[in-house]
C-alpha cells in the first residue's frame, strides 16, 4: 500500500502524530542493521537465532534500560539483503522484513508464513511518546503481560503499566503494583511474543475501542521491542525467560505453607500462633512478621515492648520449625537521630528533586525519605542495613510499598532518581522501583546470610523482578470473584516469566466466610506460593479461626501440599532451568484449543506438569469442567476420564476439582509437620496408566544452601514409556544422598496384577488409599457433606530405593 508522507511541519509539531517515514539510509553490522529515516533513528539486532530485537530512537543516541535483560546477544549467523524495496533479515528461525518507503516491519517464520506485521501507521510518535501499530490478524489471541486482570484471552481490553498500590482493587481494575510488558500473541497454530523493554508508563492496547490495530507504547523513550519466535507458547516463554532471566531455586521452606497477617504481635501471640500450628497437627513454615514489628513504622527497628528480645523469640520459633520473614517498608523515617535516615541523608541515597533538596512524603512512620535503588550506593547501603534482621535470626524478607506508594498515591513526575548512574526522572524510573528494591533486598540477604538461599517477596516489580523475588497479587478481597481472579493472576505472571507468586489467601480485604476461607485453602494449596494473608482490624484468619470443619479441610490440604513436595520442589527446580510456569494456564499447552479461552474454562491450569486444577466458587457443589485432548483421571478416585470434552464434577467442599494427566508421574512423601523435618524414609512414585508415558525428573538437595551449584544434589530420572510398558529409574547423578531409601510405587490404572523387576515376577500388593485424609464426622448423618474419596484396591509395590538404574516392566 502506499503510504502519505507528512508534510515538513510534522516534524517539529508536538501534538500530532508523527511516522517514522522513508528509510533514507541504512548499513549492515555485526549482528543485524543500522537505519536511518526521515526522522529516526533504527537499530536492528539479531539476539537469538528466534530473537529480534528492534530499536527507534527520535535521538542521537538509543536509550536501552539496563536492569531488564540479561542475556547477552549471541552470534548467530544471518543473511541480509535489500530486496524490492524492503529489508530482508533471516536467521533460520525468523525472517523480519522492513520496508523502506515507510520502516513498516513484517516477521515471518522459517517457512515464510507471516507471524506479525505493522499496521500502515507503523511506528510512530505524538510528541515523545512513542507508538507501534501491529495489524490484527485473524482470530489472534493475546495472553500475558503479568499482573492484568481480566479475561485470559485479552482481545478487546488495554492495559496500563505504572505500579501502582491499589488497596482492595477491583477485579478489573488496573493498573496494579508490578508491570511485566510482555505479551504472546497467538495465531491459528503459531504464536509469538513481545517484550517491550521500556520502563516508562506505557499502554498495550488489545483492540479496546478500535478493531483497527493493537499497540503499545511508551510515554518517552525508545520503542525498544524484542519479537520472539518458537514453535511453542513454552518455548516463547522460555526464551523470554532467557532474555529477563530465571527465578533463582528459592530455599525449600519457601514452598512450605506460609501465614502472614497485619500483624502478628507481642511476641507471645506470635509464639502462641506458632505452637498452635504444631498443637493441631497443621504443616506450616513461615510466619511473618507485619509492621507492628517495628517501632513507630521505622524500618530497621524493633519495637522494644512488643518484641523486646527478638533474637530470643526468633531462635524459640526455629526450634519449632519455623522461619521469620520481616516486611520491610522503603519510607525512611526524617528524623533527627535516627540513624539510617541521618546515613541516608549524608550520603545522599535518598531520592531527590531536581534542585537537590530530598523528596519526602507520607507514609506509616510519617514524614519520610525514600532510598533511591537505582543508585548503586544505595543498593549498598541498604543491603549492610539488612544485618540488623539477620543478626536477630530473620530468614525472609517481604518488600512492600515499593512501588513506591505514598499517602496520597500521586508522586510528582520533575523527582530523580539515579538510574545507575543516567539520572532519570519518576516518569522513567517509577517502573523499575520496586524490582530495584527488591534486588537490593535479595543482595542484602545474600551478603548478611551467603550461605542461604535468599527469599524475598515483593509487591512491585518489573520485567526481570523473577531473579531476584516471588511476588504476591497486593490487597486482595475475601470474596469468591477474587478468589478466581487471583488464580488468573498467578496464571498469568507464570505467562509473563515469573513462576513464583500467590495471592492472600482468604482475602486481604473484608472477611472470608467459613466456606470461601476453605476452598480457598485447597486453591492455594496449589498455587507456587501458599501463604494466608488479612488485614488489621479483620477477624481471625487462620486456619482454625472458621470452626472445626473448616479447621479439617484445611489441614487435610496442607498435608497434601506438605505430601506433594516431592513433586513440588522437583518443578521448582526445572522452573528455575526452564523459565516455565509451576502453575501453567491450560493457553500454553492447548493453546490452540478454543475452549481454554472461555471464561467458563479460563481459570483452569496445569500444576506440576501433570495436576489439571479446576477452581470453583465455594458454593457450587457440581461444575464444569474442560478436560483437554488426551485421558484424564480423577484425583481422588482414579476415575478415567476421556478428555476433549466438558464433564459435570461433583466439587463438594472438601474436593478441589484435580485431576492427574494419564501416563503422569507424580512423587510424594509423608506429610511432616514443615519442610525441614525428617520423613519416614520411603519416596511413593505414583504411576498413572495412559498412551502417551512421561518423563519425570526427581530432584533433591539440603533444600537451603548452594551447594547443589557444586554437585551436591540428587537427580534421577523416571521414565514411562506406555510403548515399552516400562517404568526406568535411571542412574541418579550428583554427591548428595537422597532422603529416601524406599520406593513405594502406587499403579493407577493398569490391570496387570504382576511386574517384572530385573528378571523377576512380582505380584503387586493392593490396598484402599485416599489422597485426603478423613474428615471427622461431626454431623451425626455420616458422609452427607463430605464423602470421603478413595481409591479402592489400589496396587503396589515396595522396593529398595538403589542408586542404580531400575526398570519395572510388564506394565499395562
Ligand atoms: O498500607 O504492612 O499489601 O499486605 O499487610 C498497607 C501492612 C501496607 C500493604 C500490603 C499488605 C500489608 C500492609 N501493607
Amino acid at each position: 500500500m502506499t503510504h502519505n508522507l507528512p508534510d515538513s511541519n510534522r516534524k517539529t509539531s508536538s501534538s500530532r502524530y508523527l511516522p517514522i517515514g522513508r528509510i533514507e539510509n541504512w548499513k549492515k553490522t555485526a549482528d543485524g542493521f543500522l537505519a536511518s529515516s526521515e526522522v529516526a533513528q533504527l537499530q536492528i539486532t539479531v539476539v537469538r537465532g528466534g530473537i529480534i530485537r528492534v530499536q527507534a530512537s527520535r535521538n542521537t543516541f538509543f536509550d536501552p534500560n539496563p536492569y531488564s535483560v540479561v542475556a547477552p546477544a549471541e552470534s548467530v549467523d544471518f543473511s541480509l539483503e535489500e530486496i524490492e524495496d524492503a529489508i530482508h533479515l533471516k536467521t533460520a528461525e525468523i525472517q523480519l522484513q522492513m520496508e523502506l518507503v515507510n520502516g513498516i516491519c513484517s516477521f515471518f517464520d522459517s517457512t515464510g508464513s507471516l507471524l506479525n506485521k505493522d499496521d500502515a501507521l507503523g511506528i510512530s510518535w505524538i510528541g515523545t511518546e512513542v507508538t507501534c501499530y501491529k495489524e490484527l490478524q485473524a482470530n489472534e489471541k493475546f495472553i500475558g503481560l503479568g499482573e492484568k486482570t481480566g479475561n485470559l484471552n485479552r482481545s478487546g481490553r488495554a492495559y496500563t503499566n505504572w505500579n501502582t498500590d491499589y488497596f482492595g482493587y477491583g477485579i478489573n481494575d488496573d493498573p496494579l503494583y508490578a508491570s511485566i510488558p510482555f505479551y504472546i500473541g497467538l495465531l491459528e497454530e503459531k504464536a509469538y511474543g513481545i517484550y517491550f523493554d521500556n520502563t516508562h508508563k506505557s499502554v498495550f492496547n488489545f483492540g479496546a475501542s478500535t478493531d483497527r490495530f493493537s499497540y503499545f507504547n511508551a510515554e518517552d523513550g525508545d520503542l525498544d521491542y524484542y519479537f520472539i519466535h518458537q514453535p511453542t507458547v513454552a518455548g516463547i516463554i522460555s526464551s523470554y525467560a532467557d532474555l529477563t532471566g530465571k527465578m533463582k531455586m528459592p530455599p525449600k521452606w519457601a514452598l512450605g505453607y506460609q501465614q502472614c497477617r497485619y500483624s502478628y504481635y507481642p511476641d507471645r501471640e506470635v509464639l502462641t500462633l506458632a505452637n498452635t500450628f504444631r498443637d493441631k497437627n497443621m504443616p506450616a513454615d513461615v510466619i511473618y512478621l507485619d509492621i507492628h514489628h517495628m517501632e513507630e513504622y521505622k524500618v530497621f527497628t524493633f519495637d522494644g515492648e512488643k518484641f523486646a528480645d527478638p533474637k530470643g523469640l526468633i531462635s524459640r520459633l526455629k526450634e519449632k520449625g519455623f522461619r521469620v520473614i520481616v516486611i520491610l517498608d522503603p519510607g525512611i523515617k526524617t528524623e533527627d537521630g535516627y540513624i539510617p535516615y541521618e546515613e541516608g541523608k549524608s550520603q545522599g541515597l535518598f531520592v531527590k528533586y531536581p534542585d537537590t533538596q530530598d523528596y519526602v512524603a507520607q507514609v506509616w512512620p510519617g514524614y519520610c525519605a525514600f532510598p533511591d535503588f537505582t543508585n548503586p550506593a544505595t543498593r549498598k547501603w541498604w543491603m549492610e542495613k539488612m544485618e540488623f534482621y539477620t543478626e536477630a535470626g530473620v530468614d525472609g524478607f517481604w518488600t512492600d510499598m515499593n512501588e513506591p506508594a505514598s499517602w496520597g498515591q500521586f508522586t510528582p513526575n520533575l523527582i530523580e532518581f539515579d538510574y545507575d548512574g543516567n539520572t532519570s526522572s519518576h516518569r522513567k524510573a517509577r517502573n523499575i522501583y520496586g524490582m530495584q528494591m527488591a534486588k537490593s533486598t535479595h543482595e542484602g540477604s545474600l551478603k548478611n546470610l551467603p550461605n542461604q538461599r535468599p527469599f524475598v517477596l515483593t509487591r512491585s516489580g518489573f520485567a526481570g523482578v523473577q531473579r531476584f523475588a516471588a511476588l504476591w497479587t497486593g490487597d486482595n478481597v475475601s470474596t469468591e470473584e477474587h478468589m478466581l481472579a487471583g488464580v488468573r493472576l498467578v496464571n498469568s505472571l507464570g505467562l509473563s516469566g515469573i513462576p513464583f507468586s500467590g495471592y492472600d489467601l482468604g482475602g486481604f480485604a473484608g472477611e472470608a466466610t467459613q466456606s470461601l476461607y476453605a476452598r480457598w485453602m485447597s486453591i492455594a494449596a496449589f498455587s507456587p506460593l501458599f501463604r494466608a494473608h488479612t488485614m488489621i482490624n479483620s477477624n481471625d484468619a487462620e486456619p482454625w479461626a472458621f470452626g472445626e470443619e473448616v479447621e479439617e479441610i484445611s489441614r487435610t490440604y496442607m498435608n497434601l501440599r506438605y505430601k506433594l513436595l516431592p513433586t513440588l520442589y522437583s518443578s521448582f527446580r526445572k522452573s528455575s532451568q526452564t523459565g516455565l510456569p509451576i502453575a501453567a494456564s491450560l493457553a500454553i499447552a492447548y493453546s490452540n484449543d478454543p475452549l481454554v479461552f472461555l471464561p467458563a474454562y479460563q481459570n483452569q491450569y496445569l500444576f506440576c506438569d501433570s495436576f489439571l486444577i479446576a477452581p470453583v466458587e465455594s458454593f457450587k457443589e457440581i461444575m464444569k469442567v474442560y478436560l483437554p485432548e488426551g485421558d484424564w483421571y480423577y484425583f481422588f478416585t482414579d476415575q478415567p476420564l476421556k478428555g476433549g470434552k466438558v464433564i459435570y464434577q461433583d466439587c463438594p467442599l472438601n474436593n478441589l476439582p484435580v485431576y492427574v494427566k494419564a501416563g503422569s508421574i507424580l512423587a510424594l512423601q509423608n506429610t511432616v509437620p514443615h519442610t525441614a523435618a525428617e520423613n519416614d524414609g520411603i519416596l511413593s512414585i505414583h504411576l498413572y496408566a495412559g498412551n502417551e508415558g512421561s518423563e519425570y525428573i526427581h530432584y533433591e538437595d539440603d533444600g537451603l544452601s548452594f551447594d547443589f551449584e557444586s554437585g551436591e544434589y540428587y537427580e534421577r530420572i523416571f521414565r514411562f514409556s506406555a510403548s515399552d510398558q516400562k517404568l526406568s529409574i535411571n542412574e541418579a547423578t550428583g554427591n548428595f544422598s537422597s532422603q529416601f531409601d524406599k520406593l513405594r510405587i502406587y499403579f493407577h490404572g493398569f490391570t496387570t496384577d504382576t511386574i517384572i523387576l530385573g528378571d523377576e515376577n512380582i505380584s503387586l500388593e493392593q490396598k484402599s488409599f485416599a489422597f485426603l485424609d478423613k474428615l471427622t464426622e461431626f454431623d451425626p448423618l455420616p458422609d452427607l457433606n463430605y464423602p470421603h474419596l478413595s481409591i479402592p484396591k489400589l496396587k503396589y509395590l515396595d522396593i529398595k530405593l538403589q542408586s542404580e538404574k531400575m526398570e519395572i516392566a510388564g506394565l499395562f
